[in-house]
């Protein structure tokens, strides 16, 4: 890629678009666009019309959409469903009326069946029922990414998508109510450290096995799929292992330092029972990951303490 090109993140202050940020400047990209929400709204048409008119920018990376965890997911379906397609129907065509040179939608690996074999391979899309608790989500992305394919078949763009595992690290949502696992036992195990408590609660039986990549490894495999990828052929990105939410509630006890018991409440849902990516088509790519599950725990719990607590490390 060259480095001049006008790169707009959609979604820059999130998760992934907040890690391809870092990621840009740190390899010195000149020209890349942002907007705040209250400077452009993606759920209105005729300002993302507007934007793209007047900015022309020639790279997209779609990292903007109403993301959250199980309970988020499963309470408000309405609004997964209903945001996620405005937005990316409206930044999707957006791109295309103005002669975008590519653009990377994100998806997740929630799009599967929820009985897909594992570990999931990218044809395994639309075989079978979704997982009950994200189907309005993965609906909503599933739409996203026949679009991208719709455009690269009928007008001939180049728009690639890429389907991340479950993300985690820094600027992720800590809020017990809305936020996915990882950085909810995070915060679970910190305050019960701080408080003195003698156990957690985690939600569900325990059992299910999750996939977690650090974001700055999928940061890097955005930027290497927009550099060495041109199919509209969806790409999983993931770290090849997953583990069950037991081991890794027990992980996160021990970077945090909470030695109290790990409780259980199987009221909770547990969701899909497993959702491991197959990663033979990224990997033959010539990508892969860097970061230890250990150590990104690790590091996204110093981020926590310094950003979300507002406090010294040496709360740790
Ligand atoms: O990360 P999570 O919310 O979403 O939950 P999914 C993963 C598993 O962790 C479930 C359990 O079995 C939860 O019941 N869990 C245990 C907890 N304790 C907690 C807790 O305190 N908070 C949360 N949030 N979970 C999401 C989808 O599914 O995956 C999204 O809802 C998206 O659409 C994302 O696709 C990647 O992994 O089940």
């Amino acid at each position: 890629m060259n480095k001049s090109e006008k790169i707009f993140v959609a979604g820059h202050r999130g998760l992934v678009g907040s890690a391809i940020i870092r990621r840009l400047e740190s390899e010195r990209f000149t020209n890349v666009v942002t907007r705040e929400r209250r400077e452009l709204d993606l759920l209105d048409e005729r300002a993302v019309t507007d934007f793209f008119a007047n900015e022309k920018p020639e790279i997209v990376v779609l990292a903007a959409a109403k993301v959250g965890g199980i309970k988020a997911n499963n309470d408000y379906p309405v609004e997964f469903l209903l945001e996620n397609l405005r937005l990316q129907s409206n930044v999707i065509s957006a791109a295309h009326a103005n002669n975008v040179r590519k653009l990377l939608f994100l998806g997740s690996s929630c799009i599967y069946p929820k009985h897909a074999p594992q570990p999931i391979r990218e044809e395994a899309l639309l075989t079978g029922p979704l997982e009950p608790t994200n189907d309005a989500y993965a609906i909503a992305k599933i739409a996203g990414i026949k679009l991208c394919q719709a455009y690269a078949s009928e007008y001939g763009e180049n728009h690639i998508s890429a389907m991340p595992t479950n993300l985690y690290g820094p600027h992720d949502n800590f809020d017990l109510g809305s936020s996915h696992v990882l950085p909810a036992l995070l915060r679970k195990a910190h305050e019960a450290k701080t408080n003195g408590a003698t156990e957690i609660v985690v939600w569900g039986t325990g059992e299910p096995r999750r996939e977690f990549l650090h974001v700055d490894d999928m940061a890097d495999a955005c930027l290497f799929l927009l550099a060495n990828y041109d199919s509209a052929e969806i790409v999983n990105v993931g770290c090849g292992e997953d583990i069950t939410v037991r081991d890794l509630a027990r992980l996160i006890c021990d970077v945090v330092g909470f030695r109290g018991e790990i409780r259980f409440d199987p009221s909770k849902p547990d969701g899909t029972p497993r959702k491991l990516l197959d990663t033979s088509r990224v990997s033959a790519l010539g990508w892969k990951p860097q970061i230890s599950l250990r150590n990104g725990i690790a590091a996204t719990y110093d981020w926590f303490i310094e950003h979300e607590l507002g406090s010294a490390l040496s709360a740790r």
